[in-house]
């Protein structure tokens, strides 16, 4: 898919979830490279960066966006030659995505030893590294049950409950609200992630934040899935973490409304890293503590170009 086409299909949401649009981005620049006409490298890297600057303008919260292309077009302004670059991003964009689909599938088989028979487990939105999680532990024989949110206002969990029920697992949709109602009877909640910060803050779905006290509260475990490539490097230097906004018209139609009601549709929140029991990732479970040693492990002498 060319990069107009993914752009525009991850701002409507046709490509969504922090993982899918990773993946999307980096294929698109390989879509660039591999349709570039002409051998004027200086071409080709004005094209690439205007690229990376509208995939990146596509949607502003998950940081897996930003890694991904980072990932694909790194190394790229010290080739000499077209052909060079050329294969240089193709091949990395394969290689982030086989690492992507890599983690889920990791995440899944370490996720899995979390859950033993009897577990009634809750989730939200649609996060393929949390249903990694729960679908593996099935493929094992545990017996269990789950809860989704519908998360509103988009209504992930719609696909969620379809995806879990084709596998055959025991799923109960619910309604966002119905989330402390329903804690009493949950053992362990696994959610996904679209930024983690180096101080081990989740930003996911709106409404996670309201799980994870529920859970808090109940004494109920409250795991992340995430790939580390949605940790933020940026939130090392102190940068925030930009919440999307999406249109209005996602939350209630206005020809229902009176004209003086107002709309705000922030669609990720924030989760402090006390409320979290672990973050399972594809290098292991970790504590929310862990994350900027994991992040400056993987970056190494690269985090100092990011400052500036
Ligand atoms: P995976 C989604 O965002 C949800 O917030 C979900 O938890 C997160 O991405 C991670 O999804 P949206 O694109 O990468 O639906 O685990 O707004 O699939």
């Amino acid at each position: 898919m060319d990069v107009d086409t993914t752009v525009e299909a991850i701002k409507s949401m046709e490509i969504r979830g922090a993982g899918r649009i990773a993946r999307a981005g980096a294929s698109a620049l390989a879509d660039y490279a591999t349709n570039f006409k002409g051998d004027d490298p200086k071409g080709f890297i004005a094209g690439i960066m205007d690229s990376r600057d509208r995939i990146l303008g596509s949607r502003p919260t998950a940081v897996s966006l930003w890694n991904g292309v980072h990932a694909t077009i790194k190394g790229v302004d010290a080739c000499d030659t077209v052909e060079g670059m050329r294969e240089l991003i193709v091949s990395n964009a394969e290689r982030f995505n086989k690492a992507s689909l890599d983690a889920v599938k990791t995440i899944g088989e370490i996720g899995a030893k979390r859950i033993q028979d009897g577990d009634v487990i809750l989730t939200h939105c649609n996060s393929s590294a949390a249903l990694s999680v729960i679908k593996t532990a099935f493929r094992q024989g545990k017996k269990f049950r789950v809860y989704a949110t519908e998360s509103r206002p988009w209504r992930q969990g719609i696909l969620t409950v379809n995806e879990l029920a084709k596998e055959g697992i025991d799923i109960t949709l619910i309604i966002d609200s119905a989330v402390r109602s329903v804690m009493k009877s949950v053992t362990k909640v696994f959610v996904g992630a679209d930024t983690i910060t180096s101080h081990g803050t989740l930003v996911n779905k709106i409404g996670t934040s309201q799980l994870a006290l529920a859970a808090n509260e109940a004494r109920v475990q409250f795991y992340v899935c995430s790939e580390t490539y949605k940790f933020s490097p940026m939130t090392l230097f102190g940068d925030m973490v930009t919440i999307e906004e999406r249109d209005h018209d996602e939350v209630a139609k206005r020809e229902i409304l009176d004209p003086a009601v107002k709309i705000f549709n922030p669609v990720f929140d924030s989760t402090p890293s006390k409320y979290i029991d672990g973050i399972i990732t594809e290098v292991g479970l970790i504590s929310p503590g862990s994350v900027y040693h994991v992040m400056t492990d993987q970056l190494g002498d690269d985090i100092f170009k990011l400052i500036g």
